[in-house]
């Protein structure tokens, strides 16, 4: 199986859906401002473990569509408003200019905002899986981009601009702004599959390692990568002085650990024998990719 043709297809019935989920309605401006982002590309790699993970613990797919979309959802509102003024000033993304470049930042603000309830709404609704699976997995995705999670890490990376921080730290930044929705993306598959807490065990182990390797495959690339590939500038990281991978092990530390996790990562999913193929070439993915 080639694991990028793999992408591809699962990111087109990813696409799909949320298409589906994302209607043209009133107020227009606003949902112009949603599918504009949402609709803009992108790796679809949150969705996919989501449906991955479900699937490996004996789940159908469809069913838990639309979890993997309000994962989608949720990267996306916190995305946009990354992308604002007020946190890193960025014009573009994907190879398309930013939200608030189009929008202006008010809209943004508020596409960011509907995104993110609007991804509960979709979970709250799933009603042909058992409603206490439902119920767990909305408190992790809750969890995963709240305080102690998605916003907390951004808080945290805010705070530490232009400061000296330790590898402590910059672990804390990252496990929390980037590795808590993939971990939540892999984890909310398992539970809404019906994982047994050794699966569920394993897979959060996975995503453990393949959430640390992501974020030092994303530092890496904003210093090595190819802007046109990437869909946004590089070099961003050193301009705004922030704290990274390379900036704090060089380059090749930062080589050598991404591929030490992405081991880790495939190790922690032994117990699934070749059923687990597919999150093994994922992983492999996540520290070969481009962009
Ligand atoms: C504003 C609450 C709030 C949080 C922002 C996600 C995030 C936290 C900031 C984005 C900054 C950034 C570039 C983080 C590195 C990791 C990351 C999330 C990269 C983008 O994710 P991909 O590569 O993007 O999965 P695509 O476009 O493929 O979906």
């Amino acid at each position: 199986m080639n694991i990028k043709e793999f992408i591809s297809t699962k990111g087109e019935v990813i696409n799909e859906a949320l298409d589906k989920y994302l209607p043209q309605v009133r107020p227009e401006e606003l949902h112009q401002a949603m599918r504009y982002s949402v609709l803009a590309g992108g790796k679809r790699l949150r969705p996919i473990l989501t449906l991955v993970a479900a699937q490996l613990v004996g789940e159908e797919e469809e069913k838990v569509l639309p979890a993997a979309c309000a994962l989608e959802l949720i990267h996306n509102y916190s995305l946009i408003h990354d992308d604002l003024p007020c946190m890193d000033d960025d014009d573009f993304r994907r190879g398309k200019k930013t939200n608030h470049k189009v929008f202006g930042q008010g809209m943004a603000v508020l596409a960011g905002d509907a995104l993110l309830t609007y991804a509960f709404e979709l979970l709250a609704e799933i009603d042909d899986l058992p409603a206490e699976r439902v119920l767990l997995a909305t408190s992790k995705l809750a969890k995963a981009a709240g305080k102690q999670g998605m916003v907390g890490g951004q808080a945290a990376d805010l705070l530490a601009e232009g400061q000296e921080i330790d590898k402590q730290e910059l672990k804390y930044i990252h496990t929390h702004k980037t590795g808590a929705l993939l971990e939540a993306a892999v984890s909310m598959g398992a539970i809404l599959g019906g994982a047994s807490d050794e699966q569920l065990f394993a897979l959060q182990e996975y995503a453990q390692g393949i959430g640390l390797a992501f974020q030092i495959v994303d530092d890496i690339l904003d210093i090595e990568g190819d802007a046109e590939k990437i869909g946004k500038d590089v070099g961003s990281d050193l301009e705004q002085d922030k704290a990274t991978f390379p900036a704090l092990y060089g380059l090749e530390r930062s080589k050598e650990m991404a591929a030490e996790n992405c081991q880790r990562a495939k190790e922690a999913i032994n117990i699934f024998g070749e059923q687990a193929e597919v999150l093994r070439k994922l992983a492999d993915y996540i520290i070969e990719r481009e962009y």
